[in-house]
């Protein structure tokens, strides 16, 4: 596994090599029809540390679970080959199991390799490996500077108990080292290393970019501020542009995603963005994908980022219900989101984005208002996902102290789970699983099913971050491959309504 899916063009230090995994579940298990449609999306976190490593002139390789199932026995093959000392595994909350599965093989099979953790779910919950005797060190945080430090004190033998932003275990009692201030000038970040992941390039949603980290809102549902912070910075104008260059110059890319949360805080930095991609000439056929909130959206902006090739928008819609857009703190109404809308398709955007279905104290009457409103809005795509109490989230604590209850294992925390038929892990109170599995089909069918939306399928790619590709049902063979996916689409739905009612 390890030689086979090994990154050839990984530029190697003499030394040893550090291993990163990024652990996932069974893709065709856990899509269910939707599986052979969905395109990986390159692994960031793991990206973004095995460039820093590599400027630092430490040999990296990095398995990606996406695209294949690790298969031990190479595993430990190439640990040894490669006389890896440090097996670093990103962590979320839907790939702890695994990831604890992993760190605990790895434990078992080669103890004098030190297995790090990272990634938001441990940098949240930090004991759980450690305790669980599945990791001999947790990265909380942002990961470069601390897994640098820290790989170089072990390949050189030192002890690492004082290297900041770690927590380890020591005779059986967990320690948090201090921690680690955030990085302040992204800039100083190397670029992206697209070239890891180029010989899997057919298999990877390529054209996928980050710029910014941190996020100044408070919303009630999200967790991604356990790693990044509350303060927003942002890559420079030009330092964005080069990596635009790089995909669509080096890796012909036509369609690019930036996939920070909320790429519309600095306007300043987009205008300059825009006036460099006009400068410097991007092709006409590229076009742009971003995730913004409503609110941020004005339509000077909007059109000058629709003539910079900028043309998608994905929006955070969450709900059609004032009530619970107040209650989960998102720090707008449902009204400034709609004008947002009306905006970004005055200027030609094409406008997607998601709803969430079942947040605390949510009524069957609020659901059906929030799938209403999603079928009322001139919008191109979007996804009705299920709410889920990620630890660090408020919803979480709110669990936590009501004594509400919620399912205990993370391989449950899929926020489609009622589309594929798995264990809703939360269930408002006076509602049921299967009630919220009937409405999170229901809410897909009643969007799609209408003639616009059904032929403009084809070009779902461009309003999903480049992730689903559909058949076009333009042509005959798109139309009849289509109504294939569509039929595996039914039985799986019915599959899953059948299914014994959830205790
Ligand atoms: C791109 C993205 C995706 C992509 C790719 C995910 C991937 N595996 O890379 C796709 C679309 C596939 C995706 C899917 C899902 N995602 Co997502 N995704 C993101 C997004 C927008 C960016 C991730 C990213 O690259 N961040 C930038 C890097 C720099 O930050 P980072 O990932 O945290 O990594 C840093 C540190 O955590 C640390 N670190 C991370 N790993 C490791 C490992 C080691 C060894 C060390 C030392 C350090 C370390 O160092 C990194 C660099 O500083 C984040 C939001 C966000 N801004 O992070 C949500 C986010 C990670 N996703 C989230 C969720 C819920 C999901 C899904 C579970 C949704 C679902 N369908 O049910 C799935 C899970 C899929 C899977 N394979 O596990 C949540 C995670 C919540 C949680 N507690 O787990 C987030 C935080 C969104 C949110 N606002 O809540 N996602
Ligand atoms: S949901 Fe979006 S706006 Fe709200 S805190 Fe998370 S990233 Fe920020």
């Amino acid at each position: 596994m390890l030689t086979r899916q090994k990154m050839d063009s990984v530029p190697q230090s003499s030394g040893p090599t550090v291993l990163l995994i990024n652990p996932c579940y069974d893709k065709a298990d856990a899509l269910g029809p939707f599986s052979s449609h969905i395109s990986s999306q390159l692994p960031m976190s793991l990206g973004f540390l095995a460039g820093y490593l590599l400027q630092k002139n430490i040999g990296v390789h990095i398995v990606d679970e996406q695209l294949r199932r690790i298969d031990e026995e190479d595993l430990l093959k190439g640990i040894e080959e490669h006389d890896t000392k440090v097996v670093g595994i990103s962590v979320l909350t839907l790939t702890a199991p695994r990831a604890y599965e992993l760190g605990a093989f790895l434990k078992r099979s080669c103890p004098s390799v030190k297995v790090v953790m990272g990634g938001v779910h441990v940098t949240l919950l930090p004991e759980e490996p450690l305790v669980s005797g599945c990791a001999d060190v947790v990265v909380r945080g942002e990961g470069e500077l601390t897994l640098h430090e820290l790989v170089e004190r072990i390949h050189d033998g030192f002890p690492y108990g004082d290297v900041r932003g770690i927590s380890r275990i020591e005779d059986g009692r967990v320690i948090h080292g201090p921690e680690r201030p955030m990085i302040d000038d992204l800039d100083t970040l190397p670029p992206f290393p697209y070239h890891l992941f180029e010989p899997h390039r057919e298999r990877y949603q390529f054209g996928n970019m980050l710029t910014s980290r941190g996020c100044p809102y408070d919303c009630i549902f999200c967790s991604q501020r356990a790693v990044s912070g509350h303060r927003y910075r942002a890559r420079s104008a030009g330092k964005i542009f080069e990596e635009l260059e790089t995909l669509v110059f080096d890796y012909g890319q036509d369609f690019v995603f930036i996939n920070d949360d909320n790429f519309v805080v600095d306007k300043d930095n987009i205008y300059a963005l825009c006036d460099l991609i006009d400068r410097r000439e991007l092709p006409e056929r590229v076009r742009i994908g971003f995730h913004a909130r409503g609110d941020a959206l004005d339509a000077p902006l909007l059109r000058r980022m629709r003539n910079a090739r900028f043309a998608i928008v994905m929006i955070g819609f969450e709900t059609g219900s004032e009530r619970i857009m107040a209650m989960v703190r998102k720090g707008e109404t449902v009204r400034e989101i709609e004008e947002g809308v009306r905006i970004a398709k005055e200027c030609g955007m094409v406008v997607g984005g998601q709803f969430i279905l079942g947040f605390p104290t949510e009524t069957r009457a609020e659901s059906l208002q929030t799938i209403r409103h999603a079928l009322r809005l001139p919008i191109d795509f979007t996804r009705f996902n299920l709410l889920l109490p990620y630890p660090g989230t408020e919803v979480f604590r709110m669990l936590e102290e009501s004594g509400g209850t919620r399912s205990r294992n993370w391989a449950h925390y899929a926020t489609h789970a009622g589309l594929t038929g798995k264990v809703i892990p939360y269930v408002p109170e006076g509602r049921s699983a299967w009630e919220l599995r009937l409405l999170q089909w229901f809410a897909h069918l009643a969007f799609f099913l209408r003639p616009k939306q059904l032929l403009d399928l084809g070009n779902m790619k461009y309003a999903t971050a480049g992730q689903l590709h559909l058949p076009d049902p333009k042509s005959f063979r798109g139309a009849l491959s289509l109504a294939g996916f569509m039929t595996r689409l039914l039985l799986s739905m019915v599959q899953g309504l059948l299914k014994k009612r959830q205790s």
